[in-house]
């Protein structure tokens, strides 16, 4: 039995009581290795090692910065073989889509070692003469990262590598679910040169050592991704001393399927977007809103296409779908029919725990006859559960779409450019697809929702930097006398 430590100042290290817990695999049920559950002066010494690291590191020019990031995006993707079978043991998600997942985490450590030689300001005339403007980046300081199961690497990675190459030192949580992939990031970043003390891991129970974390006075910023409850909290337990917070959270992203849509492509799209790692992203479409002339036909289909999709271990090449991640997902998203059936809700196939071996399985399910007001309408379930409403115009299946509390990740099929831009217009998401489904952003574009899907942040592409620097506005008057800004500018 592998047992992992914390990783605090550069050695990896027990926790204070030496407290430990168990990692299992979601398929198979057999314990995968066995972690510490830090204490909080666990995380009161790694604030405090980031502290101590932050001078030197963030005085460290940005493209040497760059080039130990450089170096474990090649060392992430000649292991990439190795951290995606992991990654399907761990999480069960199926091998093909754990390449994707180890793939945008090797695809933003690139892309944040290249910002090494941007992290670009502006600069812009003065109202005055002899006087420059411009803007620069700095890092915030010691910030705290809290990550998710159903990403192991990919989130982590989306917001480590923007954080360090901003200058930022780091304590960073992983999810108590899916820790290995997070020890393999941090070993590799650690051979790669990062220096020690600039990040720093707790793994742990999440009020300890998340709460450790947010309560902090030392950590200048929170970067949380995971459920609307836990980011209210954080958001309002990190008010106190005004860090600044990024959110991450929810989604019931919904995908408009008009009459004039490629039937076929519409149903790929569907199954891939609302079935795709077991119904676990926050992206994953949990709605899909048909014209009525199409329903008929798209559910008779639809419905055949789902019988097809093989359920089992992920390592396995011929299965379509993994297992749930843990016994409380599997209870969450088994209550979730239960209410579907309560609400009146035609539950049309799937429904039932399943799978060839004792892990967390559930059949993928689809509810038809759905109203857009019920509760599986507009809750987020966070499995591979799919309600179809139906609706006889564009106008209402826009106002059904945005009749949720979220707002991250939405799409349309159609081959009609109006709907199209209408749809791109009114649909209230950080994010639209058109004639694709509601999943597979890519790492150089923003990536964040609306409404309660977060507070505004937007991670990856250039925002990403947004995220983890403070602008720094500079006026430099070489004009050798007192110019006043405003008054001593002559209005024409
Ligand atoms: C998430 O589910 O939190 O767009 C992230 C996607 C992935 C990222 C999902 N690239 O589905």
């Amino acid at each position: 039995m592998q047992e992992y430590k914390l990783f605090i100042n550069g050695e990896w290290v027990e926790s204070g009581t030496g407290e430990t817990f168990d990692d299992f695999n979601p398929a198979t049920l057999e314990l995968m290795a066995r972690l510490q559950k830090a204490t909080v002066n666990d995380v009161q010494h790694a604030v405090e090692s980031a502290e101590e690291a932050f001078d030197s590191w963030s005085s460290k020019p940005a493209p040497l910065r760059g080039k130990i990031l450089f170096r474990a995006a090649q060392m992430l993707e000649e292991r990439k073989e190795k951290l995606s079978r992991l990654m399907t043991q761990e999480m069960g998600k199926i091998l093909k889509e754990a390449r994707g997942d180890v793939q945008e985490a090797i695809d933003i450590t690139y892309y944040a070692a290249g910002e090494g030689r941007r992290l670009l300001g502006e600069t812009t005339p003065s109202e005055m003469p002899d006087k420059f403007c411009m803007t620069i980046r700095r890092p915030i300081g010691v910030v705290g990262l809290i990550t998710p199961w159903n990403f192991p690497l990919a989130i982590p990675a989306w917001k480590i590598m923007p954080a360090l190459i901003s200058g930022n030192t780091l304590v960073f949580k992983p999810a108590s679910d899916t820790p290995l992939l997070s020890i393999e990031l941090v070993s590799i970043l650690t051979e790669a040169g990062l220096p020690k003390g600039v990040l720093n891991l707790v793994t742990g129970e999440g009020n300890t050592v998340g709460g450790a974390i947010v309560h902090n006075k030392k950590v200048r910023a929170v970067s949380f991704t995971g459920s609307m409850e836990t980011g209210i909290r954080i958001s309002r337990e990190a008010s106190n001393d005004m860090k600044r917070v990024s959110l991450e959270l929810g989604g019931k992203n919904p995908i408009i399927v008009m009459d004039d849509a490629d039937l076929e492509l519409a149903i790929d799209g569907v199954l891939w977007g609302a079935f795709g790692t077991t119904g676990q992203r926050c992206t994953a479409a949990s709605r899909v809103i048909v014209h009525k002339k199409i329903l008929a036909v798209f559910q008779k289909r639809f419905i055949e296409r789902t019988k097809k999709l093989k359920l089992g271990n992920g390592l396995d090449e011929r299965t379509d779908m993994g297992p749930l991640i843990n016994n409380q997902q599997l209870q969450k998203v088994t209550g979730y029919v239960d209410i579907g059936i309560e609400e009146g809700a035609k539950l049309a196939f799937g429904g039932k725990t399943a799978g060839p071996l004792p892990g967390y399985f559930f059949e993928p399910t689809i509810f038809t006859d759905v109203s857009p007001d019920m509760r599986i309408a507009q809750e987020e379930i966070f499995g591979p559960v799919l309600s179809i409403i139906s609706t006889d115009s564009l106008n209402e299946a826009i106002d059904i779409a945005n009749s949720v509390v979220y707002g991250l990740s939405s799409s349309i099929y159609t081959d009609n450019i109006r709907n199209a831009f209408k749809a791109i217009e009114k649909l209230d998401t950080g994010i639209t697809y058109i004639n694709a489904p509601t999943i597979g952003a890519e790492i150089h574009l923003p990536f964040g929702g609306t409404k309660a899907t977060g507070n505004g942040t937007r991670e990856a592409g250039t925002t990403a930097i947004e995220e983890f620097t403070e602008i720094k506005t500079v006026y430099f008057d070489y004009s050798g006398k007192l110019q006043k800004a405003q008054i001593d500018v002559e209005q024409v």
